[in-house]
């Protein structure tokens, strides 16, 4: 049932929940869970909970006394006890129920995975194990009781009491539904503790299957490290006896913030070098510590309702961005984050699918994990940061912290925050809360010269289209960062902000010697795109000179992009400039090769297709894949000696380490094989698939080889050895289709999807393979409608099974809008096909719906 929440609509419970406590009994057909609610009245009305289909209701009771079924009523969703049957002021709500954690491959609320039992209750699953009121700003200490012959009982808190076939847990620290979990199973743990800044003792335990413990060392000390991280920089310990971390194969999402209880999909805790990459390190890294800082921003601090979700994550994303910044590059985390944020935010916000951080309704709660949510809400934070300085936000997340400590707080509470420590009014901030899409800024340059010297005028002008149910966009507060460098390549002015307000403004820069050229938007100071002219001849001088690191790669990419639209839009050769400029970038490569890998690295095809549908053309994807090929192809020639100089260059001596040292030595020389393969035809790559003994230079030999059609004797050799590593498996199954030439990747992933492992229920599995043609822009954008086909069959085989993965997998439609007709056509027709079906999920119905709109 399809049905629309309006965050004007937000009341609050009128009960408070004093204590919860559970007993469940737990069995893979018919797990008993009996709850008991101390409740106290806080307003009038009727005790309404919330609860799901599967939830087979044996007995209900007020203060110990068994409710007929004339005292009730229990609907599809909710189960209401009238007001007049209630005690005026304390009493205690019971009930009996069962539910079948085997049948549920929805995996949301109580499921087994490969004979674990766990639990994902963020954001409505916890309906779907008991009734309750199952809303974020309902928050109760839990009493767990688990009763099972499994060796290892898991709850939320600190445990309290076991025996045979039996533990209880405590949780003293008030938390709603969602942050509730459960999890019991033969598991290993890998052991340590942390000693917290006021000296309390931590048990930390990685909890993995037996077999796995030689690859959980990783994630245990990246916990270490967000543990002592959080107290350094946000003065914030943790606060219970125990810190557990579980991995499950089988999960919706990435991780999951539970109180003391992290549940992580397994491919972000479980790493060894023969079967994880440089990136699957530091994202684990990454994850780990997000998972972790949730403790205080998202659980000793919650979010009111489902419309704050940005509230939590915005902020806990910033934190994880900063904790990454700080343990390996700064620098090189920034340009990474932008990458990814235009690669799925910018998309977004562009497109049907275009919401605010905050969105003002929903459908279905599951589709609003977004990139706009999580990570356009760290960059609205980061803006404030830069708006407030150092010291204001640091005054600020104190004041925070301490006044919302125990809260379920709203983005104005968080704003008010901001604007008591601070002084500064943020009316106008908020915009970027509530407003959907990404401005657009235009630059421009007026140079006087004088006998005193002369002056820049900077004018900068802001506009954004209208998105989804919002057609007029008042301007916003945009802080742009610049500096100015001489023409020598000397920096003659600093960074400084500028803050964009109106509409329209100008700034003067006076007393200059020669024209300087504008550093603009330095460390991606806003989330905005940003439009200039400048020559190619400033923009090499940028990549070659600029201080600011982000603005440095920026030119190099702004050339790069502009090489590949010409070229697929018409300009076979194009391209000179950046050639060169990249030819002199690479003299100094091995000064930092992690930042150098990102240079090199030409612009994706699906980027390419973004800017130029911004520009009002019609991106066509088999010209752009053409080009980037070309482009790639012309780029080695022409600087063939360097890349294979630093390709024997960056060879890392010694045993594997997944620090950002080597790793980006093998990042640089990987990128460089990737070009040096477009001479060689593959042959380094075949020799390194054949010397690499760790996964990241497997993997990078490995897409070459697909791409060049070398694959088979690699991928033969891959399947025997890691037939029983799923993880491993599921980088099979994703490289194939992502990296074949276009042409070919629709059949290449309708074979895989018929071999016997490709187990489609399992969402790592399959968001590997569906999402790996995904990731292929011209076969997915196939002019023949085959690679919208692929991908629509089976969303359809998914959604009955598992509508959330099915539903989140939809965001690759949309930017239908864009391409051609033809492509159009085909889209729609596999979007309608999937919207005709009887029986959608709402998650997957509303998906469709907003993308068709
Ligand atoms: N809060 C988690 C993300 C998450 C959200 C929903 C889930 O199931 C539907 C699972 C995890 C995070 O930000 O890491
Ligand atoms: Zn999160």
């Amino acid at each position: 049932m399809v049905r629309t929440r309006f965050l004007a609509d937000y009341r609050p419970w009128p009960f408070t929940v004093l204590e919860t406590r559970l007993d469940v009994t737990l069995s893979p057909r018919g797990t008993r869970v009996r709850s008991a609610l101390r409740l106290s009245r806080t307003g009038p009305g009727d005790l309404v909970l919330d609860g799901g289909k599967g939830l087979r209701t044996r007995a209900i009771s007020i203060d110990g006394r068994t409710l007929d079924e004339a005292d009730l009523s229990i609907g599809e969703e909710t189960l209401t006890i009238g007001e007049a049957l209630l005690p005026d002021s304390e009493f205690t709500f019971a009930a009996d129920v069962e539910i079948d954690p085997q049948d549920n491959t929805a995996l949301e609320g109580l499921y087994l995975s490969g004979g674990i039992f766990c639990t994902q209750c963020e954001a409505e699953g916890f309906r779907h194990i008991t009734w309750y009121p199952d809303r974020p700003d309902v928050m109760a200490p839990f009493r767990v009781t688990i009763r099972s012959d499994l060796p290892v009982l898991l709850s939320n808190g600190n445990p309290v009491a076991s025996g045979p076939g039996l533990a209880e847990w405590h949780d003293p620290w008030p938390k709603p539904a969602y942050l509730f979990a459960l999890v019991a199973g033969a598991l290993r743990a890998v052991s340590g503790s942390f000693t917290t800044m006021s000296g309390r003792q931590v048990a930390l335990n990685v909890w993995v299957r037996p077999g796995d413990e030689d690859r959980a060392g990783f994630a245990l000390d990246s916990l270490v490290r967000s543990m002592r991280w959080d107290e350094q920089v946000y003065g914030r310990e943790y606060d219970l006896d125990v810190f557990n971390i579980v991995a499950v194969d089988d999960f919706n999402m990435g991780a999951m913030e539970n109180k003391g209880l992290n549940i992580f999909n397994s491919k972000l805790v479980l790493a060894s070098p023969d079967t994880a990459t440089d990136t699957d390190y530091e994202r684990i890294e990454a994850v780990i510590a997000h998972e972790y800082f949730h403790n205080w921003t998202g659980n000793r601090i919650t979010c009111r309702d489902w419309f704050q979700l940005c509230l939590k994550e915005g902020l806990t994303v910033f934190r994880d961005q900063q904790f990454t910044g700080d343990m390996r590059s700064a620098a090189v985390k920034r340009i990474e984050d932008v990458v990814t944020l235009r690669a799925r935010q910018f998309r977004e916000d562009a497109g049907p699918l275009a919401h605010p951080p905050r969105p003002d309704r929903y459908e279905e709660i599951n589709n609003f994990y977004t990139a706009t949510v999580y990570e356009k809400g760290a960059e609205v934070i980061g803006m404030l940061k830069r708006l407030v300085g150092e010291d204001g936000y640091k005054a600020a997340m104190d004041l925070y912290f301490d006044r919302h400590d125990g809260d379920a707080a709203t983005i104005e509470d968080w704003l008010k925050v901001f604007e008591d420590a601070t002084g500064r009014d943020l009316t106008q901030f908020k915009r970027w809360y509530t407003d959907a899409g990404t401005p657009h800024v235009v630059m421009t340059e007026d140079w006087a010269a004088t006998e005193a010297g002369g002056t820049l005028t900077l004018t900068l002008a802001q506009s954004t289209a209208p998105t989804p149910g919002q057609p007029d966009k008042p301007p916003r507060v945009i802080p742009l960062a610049v500096g100015l460098i001489g023409p020598n390549g000397d920096e003659v002015r600093p960074t400084e902000i500028l803050e964009l307000t109106e509409p329209q403004q100008s700034w003067r820069f006076e007393g200059l010697g020669a024209r300087p050229v504008v550093s603009a938007h330095r460390g991606f100071s806003a989330p905005i795109m940003l439009r200039r002219t400048l020559s190619e001849a400033d923009r090499a001088l940028l990549l070659a000179h600029d201080t600011d690191p982000f603005a440095r790669w920026e030119a190099g990419r702004s050339l790069g992009l502009d090489a590949l639209i010409a070229r697929a839009t018409g300009t076979a050769d194009a391209g000179a400039a950046y050639i060169a400029a990249i030819g002199d970038f690479l003299r100094d490569a091995a000064a930092d090769p992690a930042f150098a890998a990102l240079v090199l690295r030409l612009p994706p095809e699906e980027e390419a297709a973004s800017v130029i549908a911004d520009r009002g053309l019609t991106p066509d994807p088999d010209a752009i894949h053409a080009a980037r090929e070309a482009l790639a192809h012309d780029l080695a020639a022409a600087n063939e000696a360097a890349l294979a100089g630093l390709y024997d260059a960056m060879v890392v001596p010694g045993p594997y380490a997944p620090d950002a040292g080597p790793a980006g030595r093998r990042a640089l020389r990987l990128d460089a094989l990737a070009l040096l393969t477009r001479l060689d035809g593959g042959d380094r790559a075949a020799a390194l698939w054949d010397s690499a003994s760790n996964m990241t230079e497997k993997m990078g030999a490995l897409g070459q080889l697909v791409r060049t059609g070398r694959a088979a004797g690699a991928l033969s050799q891959m399947e025997q050895r890691f037939r029983d590593n799923r993880l491993v498996m599921d980088k099979f199954f994703g490289v194939q289709p992502m990296a074949a030439p276009p042409a070919d990747a629709v059949a290449v992933a309708r074979r895989l999807a018929q071999r016997p492992d490709f187990d489609w229920k399992n969402p790592n599995r399959f968001r590997a393979l569906v999402g790996g043609l995904g990731a292929n822009h011209a076969a997915f954008h196939a002019a023949d409608g085959s690679g919208y086909d692929f991908v629509a069959d089976w969303l359809i085989r998914l959604d009955p099974v598992n509508p959330q993965t099915a539903a989140r997998m939809f965001s690759l439609f949309e930017t239908w809008p864009r391409y051609d007709a033809t492509r159009r056509a085909h889209a729609v027709a596999a979007l309608d096909r999937i919207a005709a079906l009887p029986g959608l999920s709402g998650n997957t119905a509303e998906m469709v719906t907003r993308i068709r709109a």
